[in-house]
């Protein structure tokens, strides 16, 4: 399983739980973190801890981002995104929202992770800003990285799982709590110099036992939606896929069409400002998207 990439793809061996660097065969084979692959060790005599990858799996999982410059993968073969997020730093429910979307898109389950619940006041304003999401039926853990990570050790149990979130909330120190051997490097309490540097740089996959894996990765900044065709959105909002068929249009873009349900809904109050406003910028961004794509290939 591919545990780590850059310059040299490090892969962890079944069973042995040995670190392996490879090189890819050809420029073509991209293999990213969490891939399964068939890999050639170096000869006898050479240092066995050299190898190069052979073949990469069919993957039953992608998850990546997607601007309108460039496509990022993610992860693969995941089945479960564990989004991270704190009372400190604050952060950012629109791109909480995004990683969502992408999960649903890639039908990956997901779960929300509120860390540092030992910071009481901070956790207070977290969860608030929690609440549409919690009242949209995503599960929420509650943890403390330092003290206590039994909960979302249960919740990770027979999954192949991802941490991701913005830098800061603490994804490295989670993983240093549930796999003590890890030593994932963790960013000192942010100065206000610091705001914005990303301690982990790469991702990384870990064992956490024979049957779970958990991926730390890079704090989230953007995370682009343009492979989510805009038709298909709506669907990937829990609290609007019950009412697209009930738009007069069946191409409604639930903006400011007649008779469209999302809208209707939006009206009388049963649908989150901030998830109505998050919505609008996703639709708007992926038709940009889209036309660029049909003017030109995307040239600027
Ligand atoms: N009070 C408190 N602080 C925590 C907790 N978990 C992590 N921290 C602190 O939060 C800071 C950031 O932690 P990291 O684990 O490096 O955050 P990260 O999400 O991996 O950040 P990037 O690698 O930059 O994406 C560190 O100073 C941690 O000690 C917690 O449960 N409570
Ligand atoms: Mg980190
Ligand atoms: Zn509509």
């Amino acid at each position: 399983m591919v545990a780590a990439f850059g310059r040299k793809v490090e892969v962890l061996v079944d069973g042995s739980g040995e670190r392996v660097k490879c090189a890819a065969h050809g420029r073509r084979m991209e293999a990213v973190c969490g891939d399964r692959v068939e890999i050639s060790r170096a000869a006898e005599g050479h240092d066995a801890s050299q190898g190069m990858i052979e073949s990469i799996d069919n993957r039953a999982s992608i998850l990546f981002r997607r601007d309108a410059m460039r496509e990022k993968v993610i992860a693969a073969n995941v089945t479960l995104v564990a989004y991270v997020v704190a009372g400190e730093p604050p952060f950012s429910d629109e791109l909480l929202s995004r990683c969502l979307i992408a999960a649903n898109a890639a039908g990956i389950e997901a779960l929300i992770v509120l860390n540092k619940t030992d910071l009481a006041a901070s956790t207070a304003v977290a969860r608030a800003q929690l609440a549409p999401f919690a009242a949209l039926g995503y599960p929420i853990v509650d943890v403390t990285a330092r003290h206590d990570v039994a909960e979302l050790r249960a919740r990770l149990a027979n999954h192949e799982s991802l941490l991701i979130g913005q830098s800061g909330m603490g994804k490295s120190t989670l993983v240093n709590a549930l796999v003590p051997a890890a030593g994932a490097r963790t960013g000192e309490i942010s100065s206000a110099l610091d705001a914005g540097r990303h301690t982990t740089t790469a991702s990384r996959l870990y064992a956490l036992d024979p049957q779970a894996t958990v991926i730390d990765s890079p704090g989230l900044q953007a995370f682009g939606l343009a492979h989510v065709p805009t038709d298909r959105l709506a669907a990937a909002f829990p609290e609007f896929a019950p009412l697209i068929g009930s738009c007069r249009f069946a191409n409604c873009r639930h903006q400011s069409e007649p008779g469209c349900a999302v809208r209707a809904a939006f009206a009388r109050g049963a649908v989150d400002p901030r998830r109505m406003r998050i919505f609008d910028t996703l639709l708007e961004e992926g038709e940009y998207t889209a036309r660029r794509a049909l003017h030109g290939g995307g040239q600027t």
